[in-house]
């Protein structure tokens, strides 16, 4: 396992400092030790109190965990004052693996975290320790006096923090006071033309607390991986946006970045796709599943438990198909595989939070019929649609969806008719891929029978 020290100072609200990096080390699979610089007491909203480690004390955690825990990397956050500096700087001379530097200026309140009397000694004895340093546009400007006011002042800018001594410069620009649709984060290598600009969507957030910790300790585990700094700026700046995207509200106040998002989303979405990947096999197996399958074919679809889009859905590439009377399924199941299907489970599960499962069959007036006594069912007619529905790509399901669950909200069985060019169908709905299957079998059962 590759391994880390974190220098940096410790968030009682967990949401950035060492318990943001230990979060992200841990998730990105580095073993990380952490060396504390200061004690803030803190919540979303403020920090009321900060102490710093006395340095005997802070010396000798550097020293006792260096000297037997040796690192692949180092990351370094908060210092705080000069006490503090001096010993990383002494310790940190002759460490020949890469450093990763947050220049940690102020809090996102507002609260100071380097004393104003230890900036100079901060920029002359800290940053030329570092391979990568992550400023984020206040911190640019103040590292460099520079004011940023365009692109070529932040080329200028990078220059300038380079020239100070780091080898590489991240620029983040999550407070561009702009406010665009975009937000732009610069790498800046070794050589003047060694540029990148990676471009996100702005995301509908005011302030979070912990992106810049959780963005420092990502790079860093790529680092430690064996990337690059501008691959691994790459990776931190896609993990980052995710934790991001899935931010948490733990108080009052600012949302907290959730780095664990990516393992999280990750394990649901193995266990999703081993789940319908077991139905499938055993539909294959139904003898008489043929007949119910449509001129469309069918798919068969399961989505994580709190799905935002239709990847967050996993369905099968190239649907159920029957040939003569055997069932055809191709023994690929992706995400994001089924738009139709999908689209119809995700409108459900806004009517009946429980659905996760979805598959759709043949409808004739005989199956209907069997649904009917099995089943809670729902009717749309699709010659009802509004024409500005039709002429968009997966409205008009989510539409007809809708209106059955109007019509009944108990429903877990939705049909219509057809239209012009439109086979008639049945969807069926469920908590999961077994009991699609359960469903399916007593449907076969009756079927048999007429
Ligand atoms: O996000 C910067 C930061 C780093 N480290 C600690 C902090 C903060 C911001 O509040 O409290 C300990």
């Amino acid at each position: 396992m590759k391994k880390a020290i974190t220098i940096a100072g410790s968030d009682s609200s967990a949401g950035a400092g060492i318990q943001a990096d230990l979060k992200t080390f841990s998730a990105l699979g580095i073993y990380a030790a952490t060396v504390i610089t200061t004690l803030t007491a803190q919540n979303t909203k403020t920090i009321s109190d900060i102490l710093v480690v006395p340095s005997k004390f802070f010396k000798n955690q550097l020293e006792t965990t260096l000297d037997d825990i040796r690192p692949d990397v180092i990351k370094i956050g908060v210092l705080y004052d000069n006490s503090i500096i001096n010993i990383v700087k002494n310790e940190l001379e002759n460490f020949e693996g890469p450093v990763v530097l947050d220049p940690v200026l102020y809090s996102g309140t507002g609260v100071k975290l380097l004393e104003e009397n230890s900036f100079v000694s901060f920029k002359r004895n800290i940053i030329p320790l570092s391979t990568v340093i992550t400023p984020n546009l206040k911190e640019a400007e103040l590292l460099s006096q520079i004011n940023i006011i365009s692109y070529r002042d932040i080329t200028k800018v990078a220059e300038k923090i380079k020239d100070l001594g780091a080898e590489n410069v991240i620029i983040k620009g999550g407070h561009d006071k702009n406010k665009g649709k975009e937000i732009a984060d610069y790498f800046y290598g070794r050589s003047k033309d060694d540029i990148l600009k990676i471009l996100n969507p702005r995301l509908p957030l005011d302030e979070t607390h912990g992106t810049g910790c959780n963005f420092s300790s990502a790079l860093t585990s790529y680092m430690a991986m064996g990337f690059g700094p501008k691959d691994a700026f790459t990776l931190a700046n896609s993990y980052v946006y995710k934790a991001l995207k899935n931010a948490i509200k733990v108080g009052d106040g600012v949302l907290v970045a959730n780095p664990f998002h990516q393992v999280f989303s990750n394990s649901e979405k193995y266990e999703t796709m081993i789940d319908l990947q077991n139905s499938v096999e055993q539909l294959e197996q139904f003898k008489n599943f043929s007949k119910l399958i449509p001129e469309t074919k069918t798919n068969f679809v399961f989505s994580i438990p709190n799905p935002s889009d239709l990847f967050d859905v996993a369905g099968i590439v190239g649907r159920i198909t029957n040939y003569q009377n055997h069932i055809r399924a191709p023994n690929v199941i992706r995400f994001g595989a089924s738009s139709h299907v999908a689209n119809a489970l995700l409108t459900a599960k806004r009517c009946n939070p429980k659905f996760r499962a979805a598959i759709n069959i043949r409808y004739t007036i005989d199956i209907i019929r069997i649904c009917k006594n099995l089943f809670e069912c729902a009717f749309y007619d699709r010659q009802l649609e509004p024409t500005s529905k039709k002429k968009i790509e997966g409205a008009s399901i989510k539409w007809g969806i809708n209106e059955a669950f109007r019509a009944n909200p108990n429903a877990d069985v939705v049909y219509h008719h057809g239209d012009v060019g439109k086979e008639p169908m049945i969807l069926i709905f469920a908590e999961t891929p077994l009991k699609i299957l359960e469903k399916i079998l007593s449907i076969m059962k009756n079927f048999n029978n007429i």
